[in-house]
């Protein structure tokens, strides 16, 4: 197992679009464990593979309390979303200490591959339905931010580039 380092906004690898999985191996498995180390320990409750630099459609989320019902999900796909939208304070593992309002719809129904290749469907709303469409929109190369005003989004870059100086 191993904490991998995850990318930070602005970096342009984030903009990279995943590919498809083609066979669920060992060596995805093992992806997926240092994906769930990297974001228990964080701590966070979503991670995509994009943001550890690493461009295959694999996500892993836990949005339980207790940290103990890990969800992977390879290759997703939203196969069904609500009409209906709601609004919810994001925030993200590769931006760190920012969080805005972003709103998508309520509900929305995933297919994906289980970590043994299973196919399998879930029908999420609250904070998974949020989740698993924030984390897919990093396999796609989108970052939350990019929801928000050109203003937001210019002060938030250099929010985080200066930051990135200071530790350097
Ligand atoms: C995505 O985000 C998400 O700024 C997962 O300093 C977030 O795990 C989906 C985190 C909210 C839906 C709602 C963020 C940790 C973790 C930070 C995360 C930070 C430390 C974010
Ligand atoms: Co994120």
């Amino acid at each position: 197992m191993a904490v991998l380092n995850i990318l930070r906004y602005p970096d342009p690898r984030l903009h990279r679009v995943a590919e498809p999985v083609q066979v669920v191996d060992e060596r995805i498995r093992q992806l997926v464990r240092d994906m769930a180390e990297t974001m228990y320990e964080a701590p966070g409750i979503g991670l995509a593979a994009t943001q550890v630099d690493v461009h295959l459609r694999v996500i892993v989320l836990d949005v339980s309390e207790s940290r103990d019902a890990l969800r992977v999900f390879i290759n997703p796909e939203i196969v069904a979303s609500s009409e209906d939208t709601k609004v919810y304070e994001e925030g993200c593992l590769s931006v760190p200490g920012i969080y805005d309002e972003v709103e998508r719809p309520d509900r929305v129904t995933v297919r994906a591959l289980d970590e043994h290749g299973q196919p399998f469907t879930l029908e999420a709303d609250g904070l998974l339905a949020v989740c698993v469409q924030h984390e897919i929109d990093h396999l796609n190369g989108r970052v939350f931010v990019q929801y928000l005003s050109r203003l937001k989004q210019s002060r938030i870059r250099n929010r985080l580039l200066k930051a990135e100086r200071n530790v350097a």
